[in-house]
């Protein structure tokens, strides 16, 4: 069980490492490359998602995955397209941060009987936009208002309620490609007042903000866009992990 383990590992302080793709955007020559950095280096996750569905590349990315590791394969799905089978598990995310019913509850209605029947680990999520200073994709798409980055007590009570309503890790997410990653004291004050595994996202682009963000207490750093650009930048997040 992928939850189980990461419980465990977090109790010992286990910090994970989890390499985003974006199906839309990776070609066949750069999802070996990185996969094979991945592999050397240990990534604890793959999360697989993105916010449009330009191509059929889905299925494609997670089954190469497979044949190719052992890595486990969650699903960050944008919408309710992006559901597969192949994958290990889903993070089931719930937009606690919004106002939007569709994306707190209705496209999980949909997907219910669908989940229901596969061998997907679910994973319920809180997840949570935070303002990264400029729109980004996931802010327009879900038409909600992120968090405010000076605002911790929105974001440390939103964390809480989540939590209270039964969510199995909270996800902070400045975006894909934020301008600004989520703030390390924000991520203190929620890490300080939740029991739950920790996953902070959006705007990573070197070991060092990756290590800033451990340090101030995620469990999960998630990194996708830079690693796009730069798969050798894996190699670096993840000697930042520590234990
Ligand atoms: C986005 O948190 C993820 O939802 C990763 O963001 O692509 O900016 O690394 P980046």
């Amino acid at each position: 069980m992928i939850y189980q383990a990461l419980l465990t590992g977090r109790s010992s302080g286990k910090k994970s490492f989890a390499v985003l793709i974006d199906p839309d955007k990776y070609q066949p020559e750069l999802l070996s490359r990185v996969v094979k950095l991945s592999v050397e280096a240990c990534v604890d996750f793959f999360f697989i998602g993105g916010s449009l569905l330009i191509n059929d590349n889905h299925d494609r990315v997670i089954s190469h995955i497979r044949e190719h590791c052992r890595i486990p394969v969650l699903l960050f799905p944008g919408n309710n397209l992006q559901l597969s089978n192949k994958a290990h598990g889903i993070l089931l995310l719930s937009l606690i941060s919004g106002r939007n019913p569709e994306m707190l509850i209705g496209r999980h209605v949909i997907s219910a009987p669908y989940l229901k029947a596969s061998n997907l680990e679910i994973l319920p999520t809180g997840y949570m936009l935070i303002d990264s200073g400029s729109m980004t994709t996931v802010n327009y798409m879900s038409n909600t208002t992120p968090i405010p980055a000076g605002k911790d007590d929105i974001a440390v009570c939103t964390a809480m309620a989540g939590e209270m309503l039964g969510m199995k890790l909270i996800y902070m997410d400045a975006g894909s490609g934020a301008q600004n990653a989520v703030p390390p004291t924000m991520i203190r004050s929620v890490k300080n007042a939740i029991g739950l595994p920790l996953i902070i996202g959006g705007g990573i682009t070197t070991p060092s903000l990756a290590k800033t963000a451990f340090d101030s207490g995620a469990d999960m750093v998630v990194v996708g866009n830079a690693i796009e650009k730069d798969p050798s930048l894996i190699t670096g997040i993840a000697g930042v992990r520590g234990t």
